[in-house]
């Protein structure tokens, strides 16, 4: 296993909508990521993925491209983005930019040929169907933002397939055309200058061409079968073909983003010897809280059930033990499509808001993998909840709510109450850098609203506290940053069952990490096993005054603690 810029890296999401406004119109763009460059450079950053800023109608936030050569208006120009890869690279930062291949926007260039007739040369570029004899649909499947993956189109009376918005129509994987239009596009890319690719969806390039129904549950519509259109084996044909006609020959790092993967699957996309991604952006950590049994009548993301700490444990053991020396992984805690973290499997209450969030980081970033750390996580940003939904602005929330509320299958109550939790939106306010109006974001009415609790959760008071989330971060970073054991050192869990705390070493040579955190927010006592000689352990970082480590040890709500000992040989 060689070592690589991106295994040594701390990446850093933008969500360019909501990260910083320079122009004072509500939106962030370009020229405001530019502005906070010292700023995440001081925090430890060293590259930048940046969520979608292609021209686009903003359905679903750029993830609906109208043109992969250009930059929407409203986040700025080629050149600003030329100038954002100039800034990092003169700060030895990079850029990996989001590469959306799954579909495109219905206002493509593209998409507007192939629905114009059947016998249009892009007509293949998409997934077109007509009604079954009977009339119905294609196929009764059940888009990931709710309601049926066809639509209709009347101009040649067939249904094109979306598996996410309608506004997104899905590319036709099969189309060879197609595909090197697509190869074409990512090199020009990478004469730009871009150092890396997030590879949006990538599981679903490949879909059972087939359409044959599923059973669907009791009060449902339409079956969400996605074992239809994700991890099919046809994808890995493609991202081999890609990585070799496109990414070949450049120094970049290529990341795919593949819900749903098992870890056979996750070794498939990124194991070495595969020759496929670098890294793999799965899930499974996200959704060890979801309880799609328990609530049947909505889409299982927006379920959930108490955290049981060693499911989540068991994931996180699952990749960093399988994948060690075949393949690399990210560590990431939230994203643009998550709740916040801390209040997902935090505590945002005034008490433990801080000690918690420090606790996760510890859990987390210790671990091995390349850190992909979410904008606004280093500061504890929370989840939101607007009463109104015309507050709301994902378009995957409408839907949920036209399908469940609107069909009468769920109350208003019910679903306001999904979407407070489990909403993509929670991740999309606007971040909160001082405690001036709209959270100094921009001096605008930002496109959605800030979350109220910017007057104290921001980043000037980070700043000013030494004690805060962010100088915590910073810290854990660095420590991380130092040292080659906590990159590429072995990881061992204990106590995997217990109900209450996280306990792992790290180890390379003759190094030794030992990370122990308090997952909740009751005293706990816990022996540590009589397997690790806890003999010369000293303090490394804690986020309460250190304690000793003792054989016996008492921890205090969400306490952290990180240990390190260099073994005599
Ligand atoms: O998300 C993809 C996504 O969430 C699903 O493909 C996921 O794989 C599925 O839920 C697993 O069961 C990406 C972006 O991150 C998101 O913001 C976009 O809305 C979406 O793709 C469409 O581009
Ligand atoms: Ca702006």
């Amino acid at each position: 296993m060689g070592n690589a810029w991106w295994k040594e890296a701390v990446i850093y999401q933008i969500y360019p909508r909501s990260f910083y406004d320079s122009n004072n119109d509500g939106i962030g763009d370009i020229q405001g990521i530019i502005k906070k460059l010292d700023y995440l450079k001081d925090l430890g950053v060293t590259a930048l993925w940046v969520c979608p800023f292609y021209e686009s109608p903003m359905d679903d936030n750029g993830y609906d491209v109208s043109n992969f050569y250009n930059i929407a208006p409203e986040y700025g120009t080629l050149d600003d983005v030329k100038q954002l890869i100039e800034e990092l690279h003169a700060r030895g930062m990079r850029l990996i930019i989001d590469l959306v291949l799954n579909h495109t926007s219905d206002e493509h260039p593209w998409f507007i040929e192939s629905r114009s007739s059947e016998n249009n040369p892009y007509r293949d570029y998409y997934i077109w169907r007509k009604a079954r004899p009977d009339g119905s649909l294609p196929s009764n499947w059940e888009s990931f933002f709710g309601g049926s993956v066809w639509e209709y189109d009347a101009t040649t009376d067939s249904y094109y397939m979306h598996i996410f918005s309608k506004k997104m129509p899905d590319l036709n994987w099969t189309n060879e055309n197609m595909r090197n239009d697509i190869y074409e596009m990512i090199r020009w890319w990478l004469n730009q200058g871009v150092d890396g690719f997030r590879v949006d969806a990538v599981a679903h390039l490949d879909k059972n061409m087939e359409f044959p129904n599923h059973p669907t549950l009791p009060g449902r519509q339409y079956s969400g079968c996605y074992f239809e259109f994700s991890n099919r084996p046809k994808v890995h044909e493609y991202i081999r073909e890609m990585r070799q006609k496109a990414f070949a020959g450049y120094d970049i790092v290529t990341i795919g983003e593949a819900g749903g993967a098992t870890i056979e699957d996750a070794l498939k996309y990124s194991a070495y010897d595969r020759n496929e991604f670098d890294m793999l952006i799965t899930f499974d950590h996200c959704w060890v809280d979801e309880d799609s049994e328990g609530s049947p009548h909505v889409p299982g993301k927006w379920s959930y059930k108490k955290l049981e700490l060693p499911l989540l444990k068991k994931s996180f053991k699952k990749y960093q033990v399988n994948m060690y020396g075949k393949a690399w992984n990210t560590l990431y805690w939230s994203n643009h499509d998550q709740p916040r973290v801390v209040s997902h499997y935090g505590n945002d209450s005034s008490k433990y808001h801080k000690l918690s969030a420090k606790m996760l980081a510890t859990t987390l970033y210790m671990m091995g993998g390349t850190p992909i750390i979410y904008q606004g996580e280093e500061i504890g940003m929370t989840n939101v909840a607007f009463e109104s939904l015309s507050d709301y602005r994902d378009v995957e929330i409408f839907t949920l709510y036209r399908e469940t509320v609107g069909k009468g299958i769920a109350s208003h109550e019910e679903i306001m109450d999904r979407i407070h939790k489990r909403s993509r939106d929670n991740a999309r306010t606007p971040m909160q850098w001082d405690d001036s109006p709209y959270a100094g974001f921009s001096k605008v009415q930002p496109w959605i609203n800030v979350n109220p609790n910017y007057v104290y959760i921001n980043v000037k008071n980070n700043l000013q506290d030494e004690d805060s989330i962010y100088h915590y971060y910073r810290k854990l970073l660095n420590i991380r940053q130092n040292s080659k054991t906590l990159i590429y050192g072995k990881f061992n869990l204990f106590l995997e069952d217990d109900a209450n705390i996280v306990l792992y070493t790290r180890e390379l040579d003759n190094e030794i990490y030992l990370v122990l955190c308090n997952f909740f927010d009751n005293t706990v006592e816990v022996k540590l096993p009589d397997e690790i000689n806890i003999e010369n352990f000293a303090l490394v970082i804690s986020n309460y005054e250190g304690q000793k480590i003792t054989r016996n040890m008492i921890l205090r709500p969400y306490e952290a603690i990180v240990y390190r000992k260099q073994l005599s040989i």
